[in-house]
């Protein structure tokens, strides 16, 4: 099957953002302009307290337990939060980008498809939206000018805007880790994009991965102590995991077609992901974190991808292109029950399923 340019570009880097063309190939343009400009972040100095915390990290990690995110002077999540951490939530909202007058805006809507609510207004480009783990906060990117971006976050109705980053070079693909302390996202180094993390107050920038491919869309695990994201490994793209401190790198998938956006299970045993079925085009699947066959969710002749896992554990939000333009439907995780959620001329993506807030 012949791939749509669309879709071999939604797979990679930058190209998950789902420009269309015109504008993707500006992205690429000011991606070479950004590459002059190297950015702080390979010089970006690791302070002794953020060291020590990795140390503190490293020891919790070795005995076991359940760790928190680099959380400053806590190392030990108390059992009462690992529990809360571990269960399985209510379904609230689900966000996503749409756009409108070829701008990226950040929209939230319910899973049945109503309350369709516009939280972004601008000509700025907002993309690529993730809920904070208690649903009262929504991390995105942010550029004015299509050559840079900055990782933003707001209230749940659009007010409230914090920036996080603050730099010349692309930050997107934003992800919080299991207590909201930090984000993980895709920082661009002046080649290529490389995994970072950074506190919420924007301290503490740390650089996880060091190497000339793309590495994105990345994911905070559930008990806080690895983080999945994709890459090229020479040939085309795989799902890898790696711990909080930059350490322990692990490949997840392996196999000669591409694999992208991984999304864990609410108990972080499991990741959905999109990837190549044989028959040409992109699927979600879903694949066990301890090994196993991948097992094969959606069926159909779109291009598909995308994938976010509920928080009650049950279903799995992503988006289908076709005819131009795309959606963001829902299925079960053991598939079937296919539920379309948008119904617009829109191009609909990179839905994040948060959960039902109680703020
Ligand atoms: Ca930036
Ligand atoms: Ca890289
Ligand atoms: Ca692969
Ligand atoms: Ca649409």
């Amino acid at each position: 099957m012949k791939r749509s340019t669309f879709c071999s570009d939604f797979r990679r880097g930058d190209r998950y953002l789902v420009l269309p063309v015109r504008q993707m190939t500006l992205m690429r343009r000011s991606m070479l302009v950004t590459a002059a400009a190297v950015g702080s972040l390979a010089a970006g100095s690791t302070g002794a307290a953020l060291e020590s915390d990795v140390s503190s990290l490293d020891r919790t990690n070795r005995s076991g337990s359940v760790v928190d995110d680099l959380a400053v002077g806590s190392a030990t999540v108390p059992a009462s939060v690992q529990s809360e951490v571990r269960s399985r939530q209510p379904n609230g909202r689900i966000v996503y980008q749409a756009y409108v007058n070829r701008v990226p805006e950040i929209y939230a809507i319910r899973p049945n498809g109503s309350g369709r609510q516009r939280l972004t207004h601008s000509t700025i480009y907002s993309n690529s939206p993730a809920w904070a783990p208690a649903g009262h906060r929504i991390a995105f990117s942010r550029n004015d000018d299509g050559h840079d971006g900055e990782i933003v976050t707001m209230k749940a109705d659009g007010s409230g805007l914090e920036q996080i980053t603050h730099n010349s070079n692309l930050d997107i693909y934003p992800a919080w880790s299991p207590f909201g302390r930090r984000i993980v996202y895709a920082c661009w180094d002046g080649n290529d994009f490389e995994i970072c993390t950074i506190k919420r107050d924007g301290t503490e920038r740390r650089r996880l991965t060091h190497n000339t491919v793309d590495d994105n869309h990345a994911e905070w695990s559930p008990t806080g102590n690895r983080i999945a994201f994709d890459a090229s490994d020479g040939s085309d793209q795989e799902i890898y995991t790696i711990r909080p401190n930059g350490e322990g790198k692990r490949q997840v998938t392996e196999n000669t077609t591409d694999d992208f956006g991984p999304s864990y299970s609410p108990s972080g045993e499991r990741i959905a992901y999109g990837g190549v079925h044989r028959t040409g085009g992109d699927e979600i699947f879903v694949k066990r974190l301890d090994g196993g066959d991948r097992r094969r969710v959606t069926y159909n002749a779109r291009d598909t991808g995308a994938p976010s896992w509920s928080p009650n554990g049950k279903r799995i939000a992503y988006m289908e292109y076709f005819a131009n333009q795309s959606d963001i439907y829902t299925i079960k995780v053991s598939g079937g029950g296919r539920h379309r959620v948008t119904n617009t001329r829109q191009i609909e993506d990179l839905p994040d399923w948060g959960v039902r807030s109680t703020r």
